[in-house]
């Protein structure tokens, strides 16, 4: 017998979410109603939603990391309890944040569920995330975002479906109650989009022709089937092309994040006289990307832009673009492709969630992050194997290699040298005097000169979506030098412990001759203006940064 059953609670105080909805630690989740008190504010925060169609449909899944499939069977039966007639799940749980927000807008769903961490160690003593996605198949808006929290404070009962557990191993349809729970693969219908975004045809012809080796790191996470699927099986690259491609509970112990020092294997290959061509890799939940050539490093901002520059080389996006948008923190290399396409630029917080209403608008076709983020009008997620593809197309159409591409973008637009200094698990108190001291001194900052920069504006940058018109404030420091160098300082909103520090820099240099060098060598100046405008020791006592990118 199954039935409908209220359950008695009481409010949890930390349910805010940050930059990419609710992460905690694993522990945190798994105390006694924790999971299903946010759950229950999201169902009670978007029930006035409207939803298209006669069935009232969610999308849920997540990025296999430990506690995903627990937290599914829960979910569920709480979907169904608050009346969802119909629930489309990835086989075993899975599904990568792109796919996710692909199925949402395919099957015109309510909305949907997600559960990752992303880029954070998965594992009993690690971390679990969970995000609400709307009908669009992006984040939650920041106004939804502080919704489901208020609900989270005011929470008092939550409603389940009490039934067995839900098999989720088996494709194919159950009825329960009311509703109508459907398994499906979670590959088939992403790779089905990628197909008519991109020339299959010519990818295949380079990646068969035995002269172009390339390697893809899923990270033991949720992109191994995915790119096993469309690189290996439908593109025809050997196999074993894709390393790391069993998704695993904790990542095989590793930490999925696609950079540097995360993919010491796949930069080997990228390496040395016998480097292969091209090596990408992906994070946790499949939203990352990280683009290399061989003995060459693309940072994700020059990224961004290459790939506007060059967007009608794919069928896709033959058409040209509406527009552009990057996060604030992230380089200007975008502004300058947009400036000569004449077309607009928007510059927006930090998180995926502000580009939404420019992608339902129409503003913007492509989109993109410094933190290894790109995307497009496809889907309203960052995705990591979409900017692979890209990448791919580009190249079989170009028939130049990774480096050439990037130096010859540099010789026409300049080079944006960047770079990011992360200071990890620093005591929250000490980053936010750090923060706050920063914020006092602004209004007195501007025209000061440091060596060979002088401060053209300093704030605290403020967002105004030019289509909803909802104000987003305190959303980074920005010091901006005259001639267009920046530094900007703003605190992490994923992060599970203590608080991080993020410090972005950058400078732009036109003169051909000065474009090869190292980052932290051509920046070294505004590296060392930016530890001591901010007073980065004296406040958190880090010398050095945890990590660069
Ligand atoms: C980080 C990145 C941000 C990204 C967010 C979610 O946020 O900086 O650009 O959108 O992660 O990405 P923060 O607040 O830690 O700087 V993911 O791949 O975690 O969904
Ligand atoms: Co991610």
């Amino acid at each position: 017998m199954s039935a409908r059953i209220t359950v008695a609670t009481t409010a949890f105080a930390d349910q805010k979410p940050g930059t990419s909805g609710l992460r905690k630690k694993v522990r945190v989740f798994q105390q006694p109603n924790y999971l299903e008190n946010f759950v229950q504010s999201i169902f009670d925060a978007t029930s006035g939603l409207p939803h298209s169609g006669t069935d009232k449909t969610l999308v849920v899944g997540g990025d296999g990391r430990y506690y995903n499939n627990e937290a599914l069977q829960t979910i569920i039966k709480m979907a169904i309890a608050n009346g969802f007639t119909r629930i489309i799940a990835g086989q075993n749980g899975l599904l990568s944040t792109p796919a996710a927000s692909c199925l949402i807008r395919k099957f015109q769903a309510f909305g949907g569920i997600i559960l990752s961490a992303s880029h954070n160690p998965g594992g009993p003593d690690a971390d679990f995330g969970i995000k609400f996605n709307g009908a669009n198949g992006g984040p939650a808006t920041e106004d939804l975002t502080a919704a489901i929290y208020q609900q989270s404070l005011d929470i008092e009962q939550y409603h389940q479906h009490d039934c067995a557990d839900i098999d989720l191993e088996r494709i194919g349809s159950q009825q329960l109650q009311a509703c109508v729970v459907e398994v499906v693969d979670p590959v088939t219908d992403y790779a089905h989009l990628m197909e008519q975004l991109f020339d299959f045809q010519r990818i295949r012809e380079m990646l068969t022709s035995g002269s172009f080796r390339m390697h893809f790191d899923a990270m033991n996470a949720i992109t191994g089937p995915y790119a096993r699927s469309i690189l290996e099986q439908s593109l025809g690259a050997p196999p074993g092309s894709v390393l790391r491609g069993i998704p695993m509970t904790d990542f095989g112990g590793g930490h999925p994040d696609p950079n540097l020092a995360h993919a010491v294997d796949l930069q080997q290959r990228l390496t040395g006289s016998e480097a292969a061509d091209f090596g990408a890799a992906s994070d946790g939940d499949g939203d990352r990307n990280m683009i290399l050539g061989a003995n060459f490093y693309v940072t994700p901002s020059d990224s961004l832009a290459i790939l506007a520059a060059n967007a009608t080389l794919v069928p896709g996006y033959r058409a040209g673009l509406a527009g552009v948008a990057r996060s604030m923190p992230t380089s200007q290399a975008v502004d300058r492709v947009a400036a000569s396409l004449d077309i607009p630029c928007f510059e927006t917080p930090t998180g995926w969630k502000f580009f939404g209403n420019l992608l339902d608008a129409g503003k913007i076709t492509l989109c993109g992050e410094e933190s290894f983020g790109t995307g497009s009008d496809h889907v309203r997620e960052k995705d990591g194997l979409w900017a692979v593809l890209f990448w791919l197309n580009i190249i079989a159409v170009r028939g130049e290699s990774v480096a050439e591409i990037v130096q010859q973008h540099w010789l026409r637009y300049g080079r944006d040298y960047y770079t990011r200094h992360d200071y990890e698990a620093v005591e929250s108190a000490a980053a936010q005097s750090l923060v706050d001291s920063l914020r006092q001194r602004l209004a007195s900052m501007s025209g000061r000169v440091f060596g060979n920069y002088e401060v053209e504006l300093a704030d605290d940058f403020a967002y105004t979506d030019p289509v909803d018109g909802s104000r987003s404030k305190q959303q980074g420091v920005r010091i901006l030098m005259r001639g267009g160098a920046r530094i900007v300082y703003r605190l992490s909103g994923t992060g599970t412990e203590g608080a991080t520090l993020r410090v972005y820099i950058e400078d732009h240099q036109t003169d051909p001759a000065k474009q090869g060098a190292d980052p932290q060598i051509a920046l070294a100046e505004l590296i060392a203006l930016a530890s001591e405008i901010a007073a980065i020791e004296k406040h958190t006592g880090r010398s050095l940064p945890d990590v660069v990118t």
